[in-house]
């Protein structure tokens, strides 16, 4: 048994198991080309995928994870620098679809969607790395979440159960391809399910509507731009689960979503590290909007508060949330000391999110513990690594990241300058050459200098407020 047995699943008479944007594909076909991938890895242990919301990028990480390799989905839009520390962290030594900016080390190879192979290559042991996935920590560089096969099967198969998730759905999105949302619950998830995958290319209201899906993943963002579109919205009525997740679903957002679609939505919760671990379920008909719902199946949750004893599940008493449970990653590549601080000996991992219980076990996310990761349209951003790129730039002398209220994003990046006659333009630009698309700051403010307490530590709390 493996990861992608759904691809034997899926009705050979379906001849668009995957559509994305102008190819479809087959399960046959799909298997053969990610086959050849396979094929001409060679045991390449670690294998990077540009991964942009193609076609190529399906075969080149299935390719890859059919031929045993760790996949390390690289974002399409990394700067040279995001790029090349994903690239040397994760130890990748062959890159498929180029960035153009990678390392000459590196062997970079095009996915041909032309070439298939026979070959039936044995699944992965359970324990073997099926991901490593680049995610933003409060300082410093991405760090890599190591998700082994087995961790994606049982987040899958939680899901499955969860969802009421069948080869019958036919699964609808636009997101990208190199987080947990897009490529391991939208790509793998379709794939293990075996279910038919419609990528929109981009996850626009339009494309939602004429899709004609009967289960649809966005982050709230997306769904909110639908609210925006009544008439779109009213043709997802006929779909039967919308979900949401990566970012708290706003209540108005899901009081409208059900006066047009008639669907309460379906929010869960997850992260990178531990995949999705609170979730609704499809059988539920009395889902409340700011609730995440219970543990998935496998899965283990509690609240602490400071001193490390449960709140009571009264609904209101908050605390941190830690979660334990078969789909949780091994640990960060190469930072044993930061995963011993988050991963505890008996496998509990602590979430940062600050969360409160009701006394039917379903739950309430309400924060985060620090300020320092920004959620701004369902992306992830560390403030330190967009701190750590403006200071590059010569006329900066200080700078303070936080992510304030924007009605789109939930939150966006607004930094906090102390320069020398350097323009906010200029510093958005500088960003943008080094980090991805959605690490720039939306807004730069510039101060004389930064509040500072007694230790000279920046408060944050009188920036973001
Ligand atoms: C962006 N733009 C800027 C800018 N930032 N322009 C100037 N200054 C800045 N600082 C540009 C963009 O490049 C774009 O240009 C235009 O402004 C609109 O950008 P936007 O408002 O960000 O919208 P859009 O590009 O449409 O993106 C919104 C979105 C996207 C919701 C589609 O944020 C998205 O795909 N989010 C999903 C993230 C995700 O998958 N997260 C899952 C993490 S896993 P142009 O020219 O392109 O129009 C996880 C686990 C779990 O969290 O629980 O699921
Ligand atoms: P990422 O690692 O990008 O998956 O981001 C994980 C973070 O997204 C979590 O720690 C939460 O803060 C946030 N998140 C995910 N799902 C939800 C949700 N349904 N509601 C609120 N926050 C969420």
């Amino acid at each position: 048994m493996g990861l992608l047995d759904g691809l034997d699943r899926s009705s050979p008479a379906v001849d668009d198991l995957i559509r994305l944007g102008p190819v479809t594909m087959s399960a046959e076909r799909l298997r053969g080309c990610a086959a050849a991938v396979a094929d001409d890895l060679r045991g390449e242990p670690v294998v990077a995928v540009r991964a942009s919301a193609t076609a190529e990028t399906v075969v080149g990480v299935v390719g890859a994870l059919l031929g045993g390799a760790a996949v390390v989905p690289v974002p399409p839009d990394s700067g040279p620098r995001e790029t090349a520390h994903i690239l040397r962290d994760s130890g990748a030594t062959l890159l498929l679809g180029g960035t153009g900016d990678e390392p000459a080390r590196i062997g970079v190879r095009r996915v041909d969607l032309g070439r298939t192979s026979d070959t039936r290559h044995p699944a992965p042991a359970p324990e073997r790395t099926a991901l490593i996935m680049y995610t933003s920590g409060t300082t410093g560089a991405p760090k890599g979440a190591v998700l082994s096969h087995r961790a994606v099967e049982a987040g899958i198969d939680a899901l499955a159960d969860a969802w009421a998730w069948t080869p019958d759905d036919l699964l609808v999105h636009g997101l990208p391809l190199f987080h947990v949302h897009g490529l391991v619950l939208g790509v793998l998830g379709a794939l293990r399910v075996g279910c038919r995958l419609h990528h929109t290319g981009r996850p626009t209201p339009e494309a939602y509507a004429e899709a004609g899906g009967t289960l649809y993943f966005a982050v709230p963002t997306v769904w909110s731009r639908i609210c925006a579109q009544p008439t779109a919205a009213a043709r997802l009525s006929s779909a039967r689960l919308l979900v949401s997740g990566s970012a708290a679903l706003p209540a108005p957002s899901f009081e409208r979503m059900r006066q047009l679609t008639g669907h309460r939505p379906v929010e869960r919760y997850g992260m990178t590290e531990t995949l999705i671990t609170l979730s609704n379920r499809a059988d539920d008909p009395h889902r409340r909007p700011g609730m995440v719902g219970t543990p998935v199946r496998g899965v283990k949750a509690r609240v602490l508060d400071e001193d490390g004893r449960p709140v009571p599940a009264d609904g209101t008493a908050i605390g941190e949330l830690w979660v334990r449970g078969p789909m949780l990653f091994d640990g960060y590549l190469g930072k044993p000391d930061v995963t011993a601080r988050l991963l505890d000996g008996d496998g509990w991992f602590r979430t940062g999110d600050i969360a409160s219980v009701s006394p039917d076990g379903v739950h309430r996310l309400v924060g985060r513990r620090s300020t320092d990761l920004i959620k701004s349209g369902g992306y992830r951003i560390g403030a330190g690594e967009v701190e750590d790129a403006l200071l590059a730039h010569p006329g900066v002398r200080e700078a303070a990241v936080v992510g304030t209220p924007n009605d789109d994003l939930g939150q966006e990046v607004t930094a906090f300058v102390v320069a020398d006659q350097v323009s906010a333009a200029e510093l958005v630009d500088f960003v943008a050459r080094t980090l991805s698309v959605h690490k720039r700051p939306r807004q730069i403010r510039f101060l004389d200098t930064l509040p500072r307490n007694a230790m000279g530590k920046v408060q944050k709390h009188l920036l973001a407020g």
